[in-house]
């Protein structure tokens, strides 16, 4: 396959008006008809028509009414050519033959738990007809669907149902209408037998929509929280960026088989079930923030990819970089935006900034969807909240209706404020993460401090030389007192500049840094400040300043921001386990800085702070990370050090975590609130932190959890707590957690995945003797992702030095990607990172690479990740 540049983009030479579907859903084999309205773009032009098809078999072809004579197109095994289409507007009809009984691959129409659902994002739709296969093709659509009445009661596409009525042979019709141009990634259909959660919501000029939420009737009552998830999330988006629901239907499906999360097809999201269904004895907190999120997430979608679409696929992050910054920004207001903020960036340094580093380092475009969430918060920095709401009503006005590129949201956002972003479009282009220093100087005498600022982008593949990029640094300096000091002013570039805070917290500065090097100097600092620097992570970049450490647990205690308090103690964090890696590689003993200790234990006993934050706050950076900061990622070293200060802390604040466990029950029935969820994280982290004690008490304590628990979330943390020890015990409960649930699939995921991370050495046994486990399905895209991906996120198991974990996962790409290579590729990436390991690791990684590349008929997906990592 031929590698596709953006720099390659050409119009269309045909735009399609109408596209009229007629569906024949059966046992064996499905017809579609298209029937295709064709204007071409110039007048009196005969270019070729070149339609992208998979896995289709073409039954007719009609151009203007008349079948069309064999000379006059060519079929292969990826397109349907028109060699002369007519000059002027024509109709189009195709009927193809497709097998969705067979689709493994669960792109295109397939079944799923004997219903049909489809997934066309990207390129699904080619499955199901011949089609302009791109998004830029937006066309009206109706789709008629018929089906058996028995099997198939309910049956759904896009926008208004139109018609119905029964045929004959115990055969029944729909016809739905969607009056909203559409590209045919956002065409859905789904059929099958399913019940309704119903509600309503009135927009606010008046709109009544019909909320339906569809899932098969057992699973109705776990729909309440996505419901109440929806209907929060339309009224959101009414309150702050003035976007209306625009149909009087809104459906979501949950469907068991789904290779990611969601999607969403206009007016018809069809979600992986385990983004929908929720109950307090099913679900944790995770699941139900989850839920809040990816419901808001595709509902968001409605404005910012549906009626606003991308031109093509490497302006992916105009839709999804926006709606992830708008899912965010949702999940915050409903809860704690410190905390919705700090996961946020754990997420991007867990798995953000590894790739960038590596071979498969690409810039925002075409497709990396957390940093290009960054990119826009960057924006709204940069604007404050109501320049950022004008950019938005702007980017609507012009391009409401059209299949647009990142420029043109850059263009709306720069011309709505007139605003100069100097070079800030190099975020899209550049990949790597860069790096900021920063040193500073405090002049006594003159009472002026100076921050002086370097950067570097590091060269990524295909990339070798990179500019400077635009890094809007939010800051505040803190006295003696903890307080901000006021700044009015700034001397840089030889300029004296007033600056703005855009509405930030104490006295917050944005700093626009847009140079390789330069400095800033502010005027009337009574004393040496404490800079706070990249508050709320303004910048997706990694900084290295030169704080000392009584610096940074002075930030850790006073700042204002509450963010960059976590970030101080994550700082400290990192710093104190690469120290203690380095001792650990030279077989020094391993000994806990006490001031550490303190600080975690003044942390814990603050009841001034949210207890959520604590939770966060004493939470250790994640293994990942650490190796990320590594020269050659040592995986045992790493593993072992993070082990110790965990159990090093829990033995010496034993008795205040027992405490924090005790205090923090409650008998009440689950409720998924702020307190009540604050509560559970900080009792759930303790229980962690003791689960790491080899202490029959501490078992008695963690065992009493698990069975007094009356919700999945504390009652997991029980479960994970004891499945720290192997041993009888453990073997028990965990037994007993699968009895318990083994009719749930989405609580037997959790049960594989608990096993499947386990540090438990020489664990690839026990996960290879799951695979056979009656509960695992390999075509299931939840169950591979649990057990298979649960292990490659254990680093000890995984890179172990035997080669086990490597020749695991190779053994399992290749059979996967038989059956479904979207799900193989994501498989393989774990593998990506090879060269960051010692040569041994190297060379069994590369090994494993090496053999999956020789397997025959392998698939694009899988091709494209293993050949690109190791190049
Ligand atoms: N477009 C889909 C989503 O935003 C892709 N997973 O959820
Ligand atoms: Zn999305």
């Amino acid at each position: 396959p031929k590698e596709i540049f953006l720099k390659d983009y050409k119009q269309p030479d045909y735009f399609f008006d109408n596209v009229d579907l007629k569906f024949t859903l059966g046992e064996e084999k499905t017809f579609v008809s298209s029937k295709i309205v064709v204007s071409p773009r110039l007048q009196g032009s005969s270019s070729p028509l070149v339609l992208d098809g998979a896995d289709l078999k073409l039954i007719s072809l009609h151009v203007n009414g008349k079948e069309l004579k064999n000379e006059d197109f060519h079929v292969d095994s990826r397109h349907l050519t028109l060699t002369s289409p007519p000059s002027e507007k024509f109709t189009l009809e195709i009927v193809t033959e497709i097998y969705p009984q067979a689709n493994t691959s669960l792109e295109g129409l397939y079944k799923t738990t004997g219903n049909f659902c489809t997934q066309c994002e990207a390129e699904g739709f080619r499955k199901i007809t011949f089609y302009q296969d791109r998004p830029d093709i937006m066309a009206k659509y109706t789709c008629r669907i018929e089906a058996d009445k028995s099997l198939y009661p309910v049956l759904l596409s896009n926008g208004n149902l139109i018609d119905q009525g029964d045929l004959e042979g115990g055969k029944h019709y729909v016809i739905w209408e969607d009056p909203h141009v559409k590209p045919c990634y956002l065409f859905a259909l789904v059929a099958g037998q399913l019940e309704s959660r119903d509600d309503t919501f009135v927009t606010r000029s008046g709109r009544k929509v019909e909320l339906r939420i569809w899932t098969p009737a057992q699973d109705l009552p776990k729909t309440a929280h996505a419901m109440y998830s929806l209907k929060a999330a339309m009224k959101w988006d009414e309150d702050v960026f003035g976007l209306e629901y625009d149909l009087d239907l809104f459906n979501i499906v949950a469907v068991p088989d789904f290779n990611m999360g969601a999607m969403e097809n206009k007016s018809l999201n069809i979600f992986n079930s385990k983004l929908v269904l929720a109950s307090p004895e099913t679900a944790t907190d995770a699941d139900y923030a989850a839920i809040l999120g990816v419901i808001g997430h595709e509902y968001f979608h409605n404005w910012t990819g549906n009626r606003v679409t991308c031109r093509d696929w490497f302006q992916l992050s105009l839709k999804e970089g926006l709606t992830v910054f708008r899912d965010q920004e949702f999940s915050s207001d409903m809860g704690s935006r410190t905390v919705k903020r700090i996961s946020d960036v754990s997420k991007l340094r867990t798995y953000q900034f590894p790739q960038d580093a590596g071979p498969m380092a690409h810039p925002v475009r075409p497709h990396s969807y957390i940093k290009g969430a960054e990119v826009v918060r960057m924006y709204k920095t940069l604007l404050g909240s109501s320049g950022f709401r004008k950019g938005m009503d702007l980017y609507f006005k012009r391009h409401d209706g059209q299949a647009v590129t990142c420029e043109d949201f850059f263009a709306a956002m720069r011309d709505a404020n007139g605003a100069d972003f100097s070079n800030f479009l190099l975020w899209y282009s550049q990949a790597g993460t860069p790096r900021l220093k920063v040193t500073s100087t405090y002049n006594a005498e003159a009472k002026t401090y100076s921050l002086k600022f370097s950067q570097e982008v590091p060269a990524t593949p295909g990339q070798p030389v990179k500019e400077p990029m635009f890094i809007p640094v939010a800051l505040g300096l803190l006295g003696s007192n903890g307080n901000d000091i006021p700044i009015n002013s700034v001397y840089h570039d030889g300029k004296l500049e007033i600056i703005t805070s855009n509405g930030q917290p104490g006295h917050t500065t944005i700093l626009r840094v847009t140079k390789k090097e330069e400095e800033f100097v502010f005027n009337d600092i009574p004393e040496r400040p404490v800079p706070s620097m990249l508050r709320g992570y303004s910048a997706p970049v990694r900084m290295d300043s030169d704080l000392t450490d009584a610096d940074l647990y002075f930030l850790l205690a006073n700042d204002c921001d509450e963010f960059n308090r976590w970030e101080a103690g994550q700082i400290l964090a990192r710093k104190l386990m690469l120290s203690l890696v380095s001792d650990f590689q030279q077989n020094k003993p391993l000994v806990l800085n006490q001031k550490f200790l303190h600080g975690v234990k003044s942390i814990l006993g603050d009841s001034s702070l949210d207890k959520e934050f604590i939770a966060k706050a004493i939470t250790l950076p994640g293994e990942g990370e650490i190796m990320d900061m590594m020269e050659v990622a040592d995986p045992d070293a790493v593993h072992s050090v993070r082990s110790f200060i965990r159990k090093q802390l829990a033995s010496e604040l034993k008795q205040e975590f027992i405490d924090t466990v005790k205090s923090n029950r409650s008998s009440e029935a689950y409720e998924f609130d702020h307190p009540n969820l604050a509560r559970r994280a900080l009792k759930n982290i303790a229980l962690a932190y003791l689960g790491t004690l080899e202490d029959e008490a501490i078992t008695e304590l963690a065992l009493h959890e698990y069975k007094t628990a009356t919700n999945l979330t504390e009652q997991f943390a029980a479960l994970v707590a004891l499945d720290q020890k192997p041993g009888q015990t453990r073997d028990e409960v965990l037994a007993d957690f699968y009895d318990k649930w083994q009719h749930d699939f989405l609580v037997v995921n959790k049960w594989f995945a608990l096993q499947a991370m386990s540090d438990v050495p020489g664990n690839v046994e026990n996960v290879r003797k799951l695979l056979n486990h009656p509960a695992f399905d390999m075509r299931n895209p939840n169950k591979v992702y649990s057990l298979i991906g649960g292990f490659c996120g254990s680093p000890v198991n995984f890179h172990s030095k035997d080669g086990s974990g490597y020749k695991f996962l190779g053994e399992m790409v290749v059979q996967l990607d038989k059956i479904n290579p979207q799900v193989a590729s994501r498989m393989v990436s774990a593998f990506s990172r090879w060269k960051r390991y010692d040569e041994t690791r190297q060379s069994l990684a590369k090994a494993q690479l090496e053999m999956i590349l020789a397997a025959n008929g392998l698939s694009e997906n899988v091709f494209e990740i293993a050949s690109k990592s190791l190049a």
